[in-house]
């Protein structure tokens, strides 16, 4: 057993204009499948952490041997990550999440107004110092806009991910060069929120 790439949900080119092909098949292939490849290297000594989920080891990163934890919580945290972002993200979606779904009635709630609400994650994506990511999640409850440093993953803080967008530099610099404000603006163009509802209906229970 090891951890793979998983099978991305759509073709390169399908989020179009606002993610360009080139940019996707880049971080797809080749950074996404390095992080899995050093994933599965930081587990060589320690193989039966393989067949756990990512879900299992960056929830209870005590449980991992001390020599190795730092290594899985890197590897382990931008292999997770990945795979979310890439079902977080949907071809022909985008907008605000439907009126009446869970997710939109929780937003609403929290924030005040889906635009309130967009104008927190992207001020957390685009102030974010360096690389990182800019997250929604669910904590006891409760939805938190966030941003975490480099690799870190909140399921490694005890916080549910409902969306996230990636604001390495890879994940943008061909296309918006230094714009990263323009990148997360057209981010909100390709939003995945049938997904984002699955998994606050999950996070929920
Ligand atoms: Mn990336």
């Amino acid at each position: 057993m090891s951890f793979s790439l998983p099978k991305l949900p759509y073709a390169y080119d399908s989020l179009e204009p606002y993610i360009d092909s080139q940019t996707m098949k880049i971080h797809y292939n080749k950074h996404h499948q390095a992080y899995t490849d050093k994933l599965n290297t930081s587990l060589d000594g320690n193989t039966e952490y393989r067949s756990k989920t990512i879900e299992a080891l960056l929830s209870n990163l005590n449980a991992v041997p001390e020599p190795i934890r730092l290594a899985v919580r890197n590897n382990g945290g931008v292999y997770f990550n990945h795979c979310f972002f890439w079902e977080i993200m949907a071809p022909k979606a985008g907008g605000a999440p439907p009126a009446g779904s869970a997710i939109a009635e929780a937003i609403a709630k929290e924030f005040g107004s889906f635009e309130a609400f967009r104008e927190k994650f992207s001020n957390a994506a685009v102030n974010h110092f360096g690389s990182g990511w800019a997250w929604l999640v669910l904590d006891k409850g409760k939805l938190e806009v966030l941003s975490l440093p480099n690799q870190d993953c909140p399921l490694s803080i005890g916080k549910k991910p409902l969306l996230c967008v990636d604001v390495w530099e890879h994940a943008y610099y061909l296309k918006y060069q230094n714009r990263r404000a323009e990148y997360v603006k057209e981010f909100f163009n390709v939003i995945n929120w049938k997904k984002a509802e699955e998994l606050y209906q999950r996070a929920r229970q």
